[in-house]
């Protein structure tokens, strides 16, 4: 077994035993010698000056400190320390995911199930935050960016989705370009870095609307970084455009793409497609759009929609398919769990997302995409609380200021549109971790 600077529950327990019978040992000593002693005043005193001297020795000595499970914890602690620990975090279901965890050993589809099963969820807090740590340390980040949604107007017609309109619809419209240079514009007097645009499949939109959006945009703004389009309309626009999927996204880098968002992805499951998004491309078509994209240089995100119809069995399989896409091309940047929000869609019916689940996506996904850098939760939908608390269930991004957010606010999100980056500051800091403000392809900026 690796030894990680952790410890296995084997030898935690090997330890608790090694250290209560030092403790027994020390005690019935030490009540001998109190037998023997005469209860003056100035023994006593003398006894309490030596008995400081020690513990203060005792907490200097290397040899009194043992690492368990990544902390460094004072041996006269060991006992007390481990049964809360283990009380706490782990139950018998997640043991066996524990060692495995320490191991950094794959877990298995079974090993997913029992941790999306479990209502231990500091007991799955934990053991993500292991994983969290070991990857990104102390480090949290987050992005100043800007999100565009050029229009509204949809054939797809997702059940989940309150965004999307059909042409003539009360409330479709469609950015022209200028608008979108506008919008571009008026923001650059703040220091953004990363342009984030995703829309409907607008069959009144030529390709060339596209090509021009993102030229555009490098003329107002050089040196921002454009993450544009998700797999579904990079594979629209390939139809479009009567190319391959690699041409197509090729001439797209040229006209100033930089990287794609991980939309479209919903949940794999053909069951779910069919019952939620008949009309957009399989999973099939998504994975390979993202491997191609992969492979040209194109880095990419990934989500899942998650809180609607779809089973445990199927996030688990969703998940265990994008680590074997990451397992190919490694070109996913960031895994971000979408918290449907049903409110003014065809599925209405359903409630909102808890917190807990929430949180669980957070972090079964931090345990389960062993290949992935980055578990990122999406504070305009699971609200900037719980994006803060997620710092300590598995994530290490609180993605962005985001300014003008649409799909989640037509859908009865209720957060803010725009999160000042001193509050994302703010709020990393007070969750105890490190801020690191980030560029698209998560380079450090100079802070
Ligand atoms: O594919 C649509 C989701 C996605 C709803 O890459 C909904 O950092 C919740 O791509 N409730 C599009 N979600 C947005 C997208 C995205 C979002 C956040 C971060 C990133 C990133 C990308 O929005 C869709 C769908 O999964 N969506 N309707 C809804 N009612
Ligand atoms: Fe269209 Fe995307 Fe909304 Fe589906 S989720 S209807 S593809 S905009």
């Amino acid at each position: 077994m690796k030894d990680k600077g952790m410890t296995s529950l084997k030898a935690v327990k090997e330890l608790i035993m090694e250290s209560t019978e030092s403790k027994e040992s020390t005690e019935s000593l030490e009540s001998t010698e109190s037998k023997e002693s005469t209860e003056s005043l100035e023994s006593k005193e003398s006894k309490e000056s030596t008995e400081f001297k020690e513990s203060t020795e005792s907490k200097e000595s290397t040899e009194s400190m043992k690492s368990i499970m990544g902390r460094s914890v004072a041996v006269n602690r060991f006992p007390a320390m481990v049964q809360e620990m283990l009380g706490l975090f782990l139950d018998s279901d997640l043991e066996p995911i524990y060692e495995k965890v320490v191991r950094e050993e794959r877990l298995s589809f079974e090993d997913g199930l029992t941790l999306f099963r479990s209502n231990n969820l500091l007991g799955l807090g934990f053991l993500a935050n292991l994983v969290r740590e070991r990857i990104n340390g102390n480090d949290a980040y987050y992005i100043y960016n800007q999100h565009i949604n050029y229009t509204n107007i949809c054939k797809n017609g997702c059940r989940f989705c309150a965004f999307s309109r059909k042409e003539g619809e009360q409330g479709a419209y469609v950015m022209s370009l200028d608008e979108v240079a506008k919008k571009v514009r008026a923001r650059l007097n703040e220091p953004i870095t990363e342009v984030h645009i995703v829309g409907g499949l607008n069959d009144n939109l030529p390709y060339t609307y596209y090509l021009d959006m993102l030229s555009t945009i490098k003329e107002v703004r050089p040196s921002i970084h454009i993450q544009a389009f998700t797999a579904v309309e990079i594979f629209y626009l390939a139809e479009i455009s009567g190319q391959s999927v690699e041409e197509t996204l090729l001439e797209l880098k040229d006209a100033g793409l930089g990287s794609l968002p991980g939309g479209g992805a919903e949940v794999f499951s053909p069951r779910v497609r069919q019952a939620v998004c008949p009309k957009k491309i399989p999973a099939k078509e998504w994975l390979e759009t993202m491997k191609t994209a992969h492979s040209l240089g194109i880095r990419t995100n990934a989500t899942m929609l998650y809180g609607h119809i779809e089973t445990l069995k199927e996030r688990v399989d969703h998940l265990l398919a994008l680590r074997e896409a990451q397992d190919e091309w490694g070109g996913f940047l960031t895994f971000i769990p979408l918290a449907f929000h049903p409110q003014n869609t065809r599925m209405d019916s359903l409630k909102k997302t808890s917190g807990f689940d929430d949180l669980k996506n957070i972090a079964v996904s931090r345990l389960l995409l062993d290949n992935f850098d980055h578990i990122k939760p999406f504070w305009i939908m699971v609200t900037p609380k719980i994006a803060q608390i997620a710092l300590s269930f598995g994530a290490d991004d609180m993605d962005g200021t985001v300014i003008e957010e649409r799909i989640t606010h037509m859908a009865g999100g209720e957060t803010a549109q725009v999160l000042p980056q001193s509050d994302l500051i703010r709020l990393i800091k007070e969750a105890g971790r490190c801020p690191r403000q980030r560029d698209t392809l998560y380079n450090v900026m100079g802070n």
